[in-house]
């Protein structure tokens, strides 16, 4: 097939799951066109059945707002018939499915018919989506999309519950490319970031107030305060001054480790042995299914779709949002036991498994075979 993804190309898990997907999907065969403002960052490789397409919008000083959406139909147009792209797939609805809509219409035009998968992410849904200014036209990009995936039966009720739905909503949940997750690195140097007897605590995410990455240091504070601890926190994002400000009044900012944006995230989380994820909303957590792929515990909010992921007691524990003590008593419940550790760290890349890419990417192939062959008989 040849398919067209479009994707935010940034660090965001959807961007991330969107670029995964296609290097898999060309790996098998297909000939994948992203289709974006910047080539995604994870995508290192261009080959000859991967390409990247970039949307430029040209700057008016006329319009206050420059037309993304607009660019972006215009782009998604000239691809398709250019490349004889057969299906789009488009993460996120704002605004990747409502201009894929329109694109479709103006190929329809021509007498084209290029059929749209939608796959929901969560912020899209739960955080922006809702907003009443957006309301109406994600409703109607989902309804009008020929199929639609969310990334966890969490994201699905939400959706149903949010907007008046009346696609089927399949789901389809995150995955892992767990041979990336096999540490054969000879530079996993847990040495260069912790002394033997120190703990190691990593977080990683994009530091948005949807992350409570305040609670993040609270868990860490409470864990240093009861045995020797580091802690890895990976990201760049808004709250990001707040946090060292935070580590300052507390004085950990010596035991607290930033990195900043990395690529490298398989490379740390080698040498992790519990992984923070507080959130207030998350529909999936691909950040923590990253960790527990190394073998790293998790310690969550029990939010969103984080269930699905991190099984409470098994590959970690879960807590209400907030509850940052019963956090702090369930890190310590599992690092002060090493036996008990060694165990949550063996659970975690167990049920990290299930997430295995090899099971996941057939079933968004035959979401593409299914709704071509449906669009075919129209
Ligand atoms: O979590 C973020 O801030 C990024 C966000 C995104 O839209 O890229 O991630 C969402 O999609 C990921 C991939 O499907 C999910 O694993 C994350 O849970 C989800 N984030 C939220 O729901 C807050």
């Amino acid at each position: 097939m040849t398919i067209g993804i479009v994707c935010y190309p940034t660090f965001g898990g959807s961007g991330v799951v969107a670029t995964e997907l296609g290097l898999e999907l060309s790996k098998r065969g297909h000939e994948i066109h992203f289709i974006t403002y910047n080539q995604p960052v994870r995508l290192e490789l261009v080959s000859n059945n991967v390409h990247y397409h970039e949307v430029n919008v040209p700057e008016y000083p006329l319009f206050h707002y420059q037309p993304y959406e607009l660019a972006l139909s215009s782009k998604l147009v000239d691809m398709v018939k250019l490349h004889n792209i057969e299906i789009l797939h488009v993460h996120y609805a704002i605004p990747h499915a409502y201009a894929a809509y329109m694109a479709k219409k103006m190929l329809q035009e021509e007498g084209i018919h290029v059929p749209i998968v939608t796959t929901l992410h969560g912020t899209d849904i739960t955080l922006v989506g809702s907003h009443p200014f957006y309301k109406p036209a994600v409703t109607f990009s989902i309804n009008k999309s020929d199929a639609v995936t969310a990334v966890s039966k969490s994201l699905k009720d939400d959706t149903m519950r949010l907007f008046d739905i009346k696609n089927n909503i399949h789901v389809v949940p995150n995955f892992i490319d767990l041979d990336k997750y096999n540490h054969r690195f000879t530079d996993c140097q847990r040495g260069m970031m912790a002394a033997d007897n120190e703990k190691i605590i990593t977080h990683i995410s994009n530091l948005r107030p949807v992350k409570r990455v305040q609670d993040v240091i609270k868990v860490f504070y409470g864990i240093q305060k009861e045995m020797p601890a580091k802690l890895m926190f990976i990201g760049e994002g808004p709250e990001k001054e707040n946090v060292e400000q935070q580590c300052n009044d507390l004085g950990i900012l010596d035991k607290v480790i930033f990195f900043g944006r990395s690529n490298e995230i398989d490379k740390i989380l080698c040498f992790s042995d519990l992984f923070l994820l507080p959130s207030e909303t998350e529909s999936f957590g691909l950040a923590a299914l990253e960790a527990m792929a190394s073998g790293v515990a998790v310690i969550s909010s029990n939010t969103g779709g984080i269930p699905e992921v991190n099984i409470n007691g098994y590959s970690g524990f879960l807590s209400d949002v907030g509850d940052v003590d019963s956090m702090i008593k369930n890190a310590l419940h599992i690092l002060n036991d090493e036996q008990r550790l060694k165990t949550f760290k063996a659970n975690a890349r167990t049920q990290a498994e299930k997430f295995d890419l090899h099971a996941i990417v057939p079933q968004y192939e035959a979401i593409y075979e299914d709704t071509l062959s449906k669009c075919l008989v129209l």
